[in-house]
């Protein structure tokens, strides 16, 4: 569908237009970059009429909508992706080539906006996508971070943190709307004074610091339906660069510290992933852009709604995971001390309009806020949740008299902390996990006492990512393939791939299918080729693990894994072995010391490896430096098998598994998060399933009962494995180097349990699974067949589906189409 706007002629003009506008120059003078921002400029035009257009029909419809609150939102590149769901993409395509650019480069020109750490970043940009495709009116709202999470740098092996100045060059699909400014206050004391007209007290904020938050809007493009949402991010400013005299006129000392508030708080994204790290510049930004949003939905919903009472019938607030939990006290606040509204009232409102989503049962990501630093920094925030809390120890004393052990364990507020996860249940209608597995242990474990006492709340919600980001523009090839085949109607409805199943047994269909494969095996092994320098055959197997790095996600076990083929290989040279190129990519927190050690054994391996004549080839270990959204996305299109081999109970869903699927890579994996449903879907003979499940291991660490020395002791491969870390094998004789990781599986000095992931008890069984991989793909037909077919039967797996299950189940959204 070719929009007017797109016409080819008229675009090209834009272009040039733009070019001389922004930099004064011809189009044959300007780098690419600005050709980029001009470009940009041109498609942000058009989207502009088609945002307008959408905020007309909401405006006359009235829809219910969702607030989708996250810390995080993983855009990735914003171009490419709004081109294809304007469906403008091989027109522009066109035009440039005209001009005599190149898309793809031009794509490669913009930043690659990171403000989000993984899964849960992520995950909230494909529900952006997948709300606006579906014509579901929602805002995401979250932080404009100036910095995004760090880009990776490997040096000697080692990662390095380069700051991400994404917005250095100006980013032009981002729109500055200070006219929809709020104030947001820290600090100070409350006030309270009887108010004799109302008989009520009043609780006033005074001796407060006051930040600006400016929000800027970025366009959420739908497919093909001219809906365009917003996912406004918030920027701080002081408010005496902004408007002092109306504040504290005068008042220098006061107007300093408030600049100097503002300026870090949205400094930079906390590079962790599923861990909680209680800084209290972290606490800032979370009430930041919570209290603006709130703020801003209100103000908003007061606009067309006479009564606040009718707030849940018309707005929801959906938290991602805890990080937005200030939510449930700021809405109170805004009902209590703003529109004078009983405790009652309003707390019927908030408990109808506040849902939860869990994305984790780690412990380390447990939010947990020191009383002290929470009210000093939030006094009426605090204030208020002692009161929710007070009221839901009467609730828990009610139901459970006399049971104290109820009230330890569920209280929001206990031992000095204030826990944002209880808060969350209290304080909503709404909990979900995000896969079947990851509720269920929810239910029976790690929230257990909140589901005894809040059954109805709990829901799943299987994750899902879109297809028009991970297939549509990610893999073309494999796009045009599957609509010559089927049409083109799983891009708005995926459940259609199962279409191609009648392909699975066809030779010339399993023939195309895999020369896609190779041929972006291809595109990939050119990418590694410039980046890393590595040569890999696109012939042999494309293993690969991208994901952050992780205990839990056990990347270690893999390159251990790999430390033992090794070993095979060089002990039996004569071996029948096929060539594999094992592929990682991962980021790991700055701080998180283990991990960046097992990067840094990665390449240690790679290194041996990847240079020993001896070997022929055979084995290949590639470490691709920072990955991120734009490059997965080629990363998933060429993987033949997608290592998705958590602890088993510790992945809550996993979504890089359904990216690797949709692209025909075959599984292998333990029955953690949302592979479990991967393997109903594809069946158990085309994934490879291994290892511990989810109860053997809860099991285990209930009673304390696996010992790794055992296996060390038994199984001389292992042993002959984990003794390479300290003889210096990988590290030029440095016995030294790895002898924490060695520690951890065998804990030979430190406190904590060892192995606490169960790598030495997994090890052989992946060991296994690896070879039946081996044998698969040996069997060419065979393999193509499990390929295809994992396409074929990811059609459950897009955000599209989840996103409907949230509407139906939780936030009973009102369907909008464009008219005209
Ligand atoms: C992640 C989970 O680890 C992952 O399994 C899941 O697919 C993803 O969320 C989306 O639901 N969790 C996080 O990213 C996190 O930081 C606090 O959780």
């Amino acid at each position: 569908m070719l929009d007017n706007h797109f016409k080819k002629e008229e675009f090209k003009k834009s272009v040039k237009e733009n070019v001389k506008m922004l930099y004064r120059k011809t189009i044959e003078e300007a780098s690419q970059e600005q050709i980029f921002q001009a470009v940009s400029l041109a498609v942000k035009d058009v989207i502009i009429d088609n945002w307008l257009l959408t905020q007309k029909q909401y405006e006359k419809d009235d829809p219910k909508i969702v607030y989708y609150l996250s810390m995080e939102f993983l855009m990735g590149r914003a171009l490419g992706n709004n081109l294809i769901n304007l469906c403008a993409y091989n027109e522009v395509k066109e035009a440039l080539d005209e001009l005599g650019f190149d898309l793809n480069v031009i794509e490669d020109q913009e930043p690659d906006p990171a403000l989000g750490n993984g899964g849960l970043g992520r995950l909230a940009a494909c529900f952006l996508d997948s709300l606006a495709t579906l014509g579901y009116c929602a805002y995401g709202c979250g932080i404009r971070y100036h910095y995004g999470l760090f880009k990776q740098k490997i040096e000697n092996g080692f990662q390095v943190e380069v700051p991400d100045n994404w917005l250095k060059d100006g980013y032009p699909f981002e729109l500055r709307r200070p006219e929809y400014a709020k104030e947001v206050k820290f600090g100070g004391y409350v006030k309270v004074e009887y108010d004799p007209a109302t008989g009520r007290n009043n609780f006033v904020q005074e001796g407060y610091q006051s930040v600006l938050a400016i929000p800027y809007d970025m366009p959420i493009v739908g497919y093909n339906n001219k809906i365009v949402n917003t996912l406004r991010i918030w920027d701080a400013q002081a408010i005496s660069e902004f408007q002092l005299d109306l504040f504290d006129k005068g008042d220098y000392r006061k107007a300093v510290e408030q600049e100097n508030l503002a300026k870090n708080i949205c400094d930079v994204l906390y590079p962790n992933d599923n861990h909680y790290a209680g800084k209290e510049l972290r606490l800032k930004q979370q009430y930041f852009f919570i209290s603006a949003s709130i703020q801003a939905a209100i103000e908003k919903f007061k606009k067309s709604h006479s009564d606040l009472h009718d707030l849940p019938k018309k707005v929801t607030f959906q938290l991602n995971d805890t990080h937005p939990t200030m939510t449930v006290a700021e809405l109170m606040r805004i009902l209590l001390d703003e529109e004078g509204m009983t405790w009652e009232e309003a707390w019927e409102i908030t408990t109808h309009t506040c849902a939860y989503t869990n994305h984790t049962i780690m412990a380390e990501a447990l939010e947990k806020w020191p009383i002290e630093l929470f009210s000093k920094l939030l006094p009426r925030i605090y204030q208020i949740i002692e009161e929710i809390n007070r009221r839901f120890i009467q609730e828990i004393n009610n139901k459970y008299p006399g049971n104290q052990e109820k009230v330890r364990k569920m209280a929001i507020i206990y031992d000095g902390q204030v826990k944002m996860a209880h808060l969350a249940i209290a304080g909503g209608y709404s909990v979900n996990g995000v896969a079947r597995l990851h509720t269920e242990i929810l239910k029976k474990q790690e929230l257990k006492d909140f589901y005894e006492m809040y059954p109805n709340k709990f829901n799943n919600k299987t994750n899902g990512i879109t297809q028009r980001r991970f297939l549509l523009h990610g893999n073309p090839l494999l796009a045009d393939w599957v609509t010559d085949h089927i049409g083109d109607g799983w891009i708005t409805d995926l459940a259609q791939l199962s279409k191609l199943k009648v392909y699975a047994d066809d030779k010339r269909a399993q023939q195309e299918f895999m020369n896609i494969k190779y041929q972006n095996k291809v595109r990939l092994a050119k990418y590694i080729m410039e980046n890393n320098g590595i040569e890999v055959d696109p012939r042999s197997i494309f293993d690969v693990q991208v994901k952050r790095l992780h205990e839990y996600k056990r990347q270690l076990m893999n390159i251990l894994h790999v430390m033992y083929l090794y070993n095979q290989i060089k002990e039996h040279p004569e071996m029948d072995f096929y060539p594999r190129t094992f592929i990682f990519g991962a980021k790991a927190a700055a701080g998180y010391v283990r991990a960046k050690l097992t990067i840094k054994l990665i390449n240690a391996v790679a290194d041996v490896v990847n240079n020993d004549k001896s070997i022929n080839g055979k084995l290949k270990v590639v470490f691709i430096e920072n990955y991120r959204v734009s490059n997965a996305e080629m990363i998933f299109a060429a993987a033949d098998v997608s290592e998705q081999i958590s602890t088993a109970s510790k992945e809550a869903s996993g979504t890089g598994n359904m990216k690797f699927m949709l692209n025909g890579a075959v599984t292998i994996g333990t029955m953690d998060g949302a592979n479990v449903e991967i393997v109903e879907e594809v069946g158990q003979e085309n994934a490879f399933i291994f290892g511990l499940s989810s109860d053997e291991v809860i099991n285990y660490e209930n009673h304390g009962g696996y010992d790794p020395m055992q296996y060390f002791n038994n199984d001389p491969d292992i042993r002959n494995v984990l003794m390479q870390l300290i003889n210096g094998t990988y590290s030029n004789g440095d016995f030294e180097l790895f002898r924490d990781i060695y520690d951890s599986l065998l804990n030979t000095k430190s406190s904590d349990r060892a192995d606490t992931y169960f790598i030495l008890a997994d090890f052989k069984a992946y060991a296994e699974a690896q070879k039946r991989v081996e044998a698969a793909y040996k069997d060419e037909a065979g393999w193509a067949k499990k390929a295809l077919l994992n396409t074929a039967c990811s059609g459950k797996f897009t955000s599209d589906r989840t996103i409907q299950q949230y509407v139906d189940e939780i936030w009973h959204l009102d369907k909008v189409t464009i008219e005209n």
